[in-house]
């Protein structure tokens, strides 16, 4: 039975044996990347410390060579999942370019954003890690066997280091989101079967790049902020500078988050493998909308690691009204 008290592990076993399709292997790996988040949220929390304890690249008042928050949280993921012995290569978007890290064995294939949103740990704002897990294709020869479709994802996730820390999670049966409980250090299922709302009130953009913006944005931008009643116009901007925190609030309160491309950047910034394949993946798992100018993200064929690609995620019916400027 899954009530309030039901742990992360004891969701992952439960869903071992009501989906039949989870094995042993795939819930320690699972366990791994819990174990890793629990020790990234405990140095996230110690993040404005770093003047007194040592900054980036500096050694501390204990001696210890301090790292920067997101190279440690990618090194911590790393290991732990490579200690698994199940992930036959880890494809991680640490600091900009991609780090592949292959091994001879496992049958699951990982890529992460280990601290998404970064630049917001200067200012103390949320920051995340999104996951996406993978079935190992039959033979990795080069990098291009890793150039895996969304839709063939088994599994993605992510992580908020928010007020409190919660994982939200997915492995094609609906989403659900726990709630890290600091007194007894375990996940609890705080918010089972996360539904986004069919349409909502906020959009989330870096409106700043109006001019850069296509002109059908620019028309889309103008219409959400012309009053009206009926429709609950003009729609609030929330912007976080973390895709992780305004994908979460649209989850929880609906609402739209775009990164299009604009003329600086033709494909937008956001990344295929790592940002916008898991979270698309996640939100219409949870019975929201994505599109990728009018594609589905999640059949789109990468053709690198680190292609970005533009996207608009949320309420069906905001998806479907950006949609109607499109055409
Ligand atoms: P990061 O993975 O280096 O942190 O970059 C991705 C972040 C997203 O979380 C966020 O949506 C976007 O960058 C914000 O970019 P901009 O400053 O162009 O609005
Ligand atoms: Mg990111």
């Amino acid at each position: 039975m899954l009530n309030k008290t039901t742990t992360l592990t004891e969701f992952l076993l439960q869903d071992e044996r009501r989906f039949k399709k989870a094995t042993g292997n795939f819930t320690l790996l699972l366990t791994a990347i819990e174990n890793a988040v629990k020790i990234i949220a405990s140095h996230v929390k110690k993040s404005g410390l770093v003047d007194i304890l040592g900054s980036a690249g500096t050694t501390n008042i204990y001696d210890e060579e301090v790292q920067k928050l997101d190279k440690f949280s990618n090194d911590i993921l790393v290991e732990t999942l490579t200690k698994t012995g199940h992930v036959s290569a880890i494809v991680t978007e640490e600091l900009e370019k991609p780090e592949l890290i292959k091994t001879d064995y496992g049958e699951y294939v990982v890529y992460i954003d280990p601290l998404d949103g970064s630049s917001n740990i200067d200012v103390n704002l949320n920051v995340g890690t999104i996951f996406s897990i993978h079935r190992k294709p039959d033979n990795i020869k080069s990098d291009a066997d890793l150039l895996l479709k969304g839709s063939d994802q088994v599994a993605a996730g992510y992580v908020v280091y928010g007020p409190s820390v919660m994982f939200i999670y997915t492995c094609g049966n609906g989403v659900n989101g726990f709630t890290l409980d600091p007194s007894i250090g375990s996940f609890l299922l705080s918010h089972p079967d996360m539904k986004v709302p069919e349409t909502g009130k906020s959009y989330a953009i870096n409106e700043s790049y109006y001019h850069r913006y296509p002109e059908y944005i620019q028309k889309y931008l103008d219409f959400i902020k012309k009053e009206d009643e009926e429709t609950g116009k003009p729609y609030t901007l929330r912007y976080a500078s973390a895709m992780i925190a305004d994908i979460h609030r649209v989850l929880i309160k609906g609402g739209i988050f775009l990164y299009p491309e604009n003329s600086k950047s033709p494909n937008g910034k956001l990344r295929l493998m790592y940002e916008v394949n898991p979270m698309s993946y996640i939100v219409t798992q949870a019975s929201g909308s994505a599109t990728s100018q009018d594609n589905n993200p999640l059949e789109i064929q990468p053709k690198s690691l680190d292609e970005r690609t533009p996207i608009v995620l949320g309420s069906k019916k905001m998806v479907s009204e950006f949609l109607s400027f499109l055409k």
